[in-house]
Order: structure tokens, then C-alpha cells, then sequence
């Protein structure tokens, strides 16, 4: 599949995602959300996929909306549109998705990567919700993302500023799961995702589910969902053959079963 914004390829049982718009700092135009969108769905299909990687460049993983596209629209368009509502389903997506960033994660970059299930930065990522320097706020999730990740007082300074973080900082904040050094990004995130891969898939979109329920419900709630699910794990094939493989001292082998 050839895409104008977006470049694809499959890595085993991994697809990986390159924002590809170069001249604009893979700023987040309808074509690219919509692009995203279509390779996600297919990587959501096929089964032979257990994780998808998200990327970038060295300089911008997505340096925000894509302001050109954007600064001329009314309030009934963006009403009528349901502008942005489009960008909420790669958060809707049941299979993990690493976001592996280098450089710019600003503004919708900062919000794409927060919807993915967890972020590896380069040493030269810098995240930002820089909206407000353009009269408005973040619109994708930022002021909810960002503040239930990094707490309320980075998340406003950040917000009400538009102030950067290194990755440094995003480390400490745990905006980011860890730092890799920028040449080495995608290579860690491909072995990282082909980790999960090799997980039982269903297994891993159940622990998707269960973790993701921590930011939606209450901790009573939570550890329900989270016991139901864990009783349900053992309908299937991939328990006894994990428990099996490390009684008998070999690796598991799942079957998605
Ligand atoms: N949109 C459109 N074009 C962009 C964007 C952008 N967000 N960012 C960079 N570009 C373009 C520049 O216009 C420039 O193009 P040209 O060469 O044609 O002038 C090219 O990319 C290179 O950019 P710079 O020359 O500015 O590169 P620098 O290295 O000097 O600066 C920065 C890099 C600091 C990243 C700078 O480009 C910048 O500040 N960019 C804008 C960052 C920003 O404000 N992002 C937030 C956008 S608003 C948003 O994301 C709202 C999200 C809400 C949900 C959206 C739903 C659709």
C-alpha cells in the first residue's frame, strides 16, 4: 500500500509507521490522521500482527496540527466536521502501539504519542503543548492526557506556557517509559514491539484493556475488571501453555488461542 504522508512496512509480526511529511515537521494534516487511520485498521486485521510502532523523524515526530490546514476554519466547520474526533481512534485501537519519538512531539505530535500505549523517546525529544501561543488550548486529548501522566502542575505550566520538555524531564515525569539514544530508537522500539508480539495476542490485548481501565474508572472498579478478566485468562490455551512451558523449562510457544 502506497500512502502520500505515512510510510508502512511489516517487521515479522511487528508494523511499523513512519510519519513521512518532511518539509512540514510531519505536522498532522486530515490526509496524514486519515492515512494513519487506514494502516492502523489493517494492522488492527491482520492477524499475523501482535504490536505497531509509531515514528517519526530524527527531528520531528510530529511537530502538531498541521496549522496551515487549520487556521482558516470556522467554528461550524470544525462543529459540523467533528474536526479531531477522527485522531481519538488510534487511541480506540486494541492492539499495543509503541510511540517511538525523536525530536518534536508538539502539540497534537505530544497528544498522537500520548495516545499510544507507551512512549520510547531518543535523547533529543522535546515535548510540548505549545497551543496557546496560537490562541487556542490543546484539542486531542492534551489537557487530559498530559495532566493524568505528569500530574496537574507540570501538565498546566506546560499548557499555560507552552514551555518544552526534554526528555530528561519527560523521563522523570513518566511521560516516557525510557530514553534510547536518537540512532538507536527504532531498533529498540521494532525489538521492544517484537517482545509483545511474541506474547499470546489475546493475552496482551486483555492487559491492554485492564491497564487502560486505571485511567477511565475507580480503583475498586479497576481491580474488578481486572480479576474477571485474569479468572476469564485461564479459558484459554496460551495459560496453560505458558504455565506448562515454564514447568517444563522451555520457551512458551503461543497459538492465540
Ligand atoms: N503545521 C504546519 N507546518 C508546520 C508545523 C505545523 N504544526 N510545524 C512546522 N511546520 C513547517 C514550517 O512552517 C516550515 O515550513 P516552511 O519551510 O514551508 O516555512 C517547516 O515546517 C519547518 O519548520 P521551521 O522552519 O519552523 O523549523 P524550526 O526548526 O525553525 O522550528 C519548531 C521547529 C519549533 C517545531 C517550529 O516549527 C514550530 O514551532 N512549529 C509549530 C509547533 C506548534 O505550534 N504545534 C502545535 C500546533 S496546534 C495543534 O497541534 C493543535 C492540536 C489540537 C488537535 C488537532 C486536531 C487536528
Amino acid at each position: 500500500m502506497t500512502y502520500e504522508t505515512i510510510l508502512t512496512e511489516t517487521r515479522g509480526k511487528v508494523g511499523l509507521v513512519t510519519l513521512n511529511r518532511p518539509q512540514a515537521l510531519n505536522a498532522l494534516n486530515s490526509t496524514l490522521v486519515a492515512e494513519l487511520n487506514e494502516a492502523l485498521d489493517g494492522y488492527e486485521r491482520d492477524p499475523g500482527i501482535g504490536c505497531v510502532v509509531i515514528t517519526g523523524s530524527e527531528k520531528a515526530f510530529a511537530a502538531g496540527a498541521d496549522i496551515k490546514e487549520m487556521s482558516g476554519l470556522s467554528y461550524p466547520q470544525t462543529y459540523l466536521d467533528d474536526f479531531i474526533t477522527a485522531w481519538d481512534k488510534v487511541a480506540a485501537r486494541r492492539k499495543p502501539i509503541v510511540a517511538a519519538v525523536s525530536g518534536f512531539a508538539l502539540g497534537g505530535g505530544c497528544e498522537l504519542a500520548m495516545m499510544c500505549d507507551f512512549i520510547l523517546a531518543s535523547d533529543t525529544a522535546k515535548f510540548g503543548q505549545p497551543e496557546i501561543k496560537l490562541g487556542v488550548m490543546p484539542g486531542a486529548g492534551g489537557t487530559q492526557r498530559l495532566t493524568r501522566i505528569v500530574g496537574k502542575a507540570k501538565a498546566m505550566e506546560m499548557c499555560l506556557t507552552g514551555r518544552m520538555m526534554d526528555a530528561a524531564e519527560a523521563e522523570r515525569s513518566g511521560l516516557v517509559s525510557r530514553i534510547v539514544p536518537a540512532d538507536q530508537l527504532v531498533d529498540e522500539a521494532l525489538k521492544v514491539a517484537a517482545t509483545i508480539a511474541d506474547m499470546s495476542l489475546p493475552i496482551a490485548l486483555m492487559t491492554k484493556e485492564s491497564v487502560n481501565r486505571a485511567y477511565e474508572t475507580t480503583l475498586a472498579e479497576g481491580i474488578r475488571f481486572e480479576r474477571r478478566v485474569f479468572h476469564a485468562m485461564f479459558a484459554t490455551a496460551d495459560q496453560k501453555e505458558g504455565m506448562q512451558a515454564f514447568v517444563e523449562k522451555r520457551p512458551a510457544k503461543f497459538a492465540n488461542e
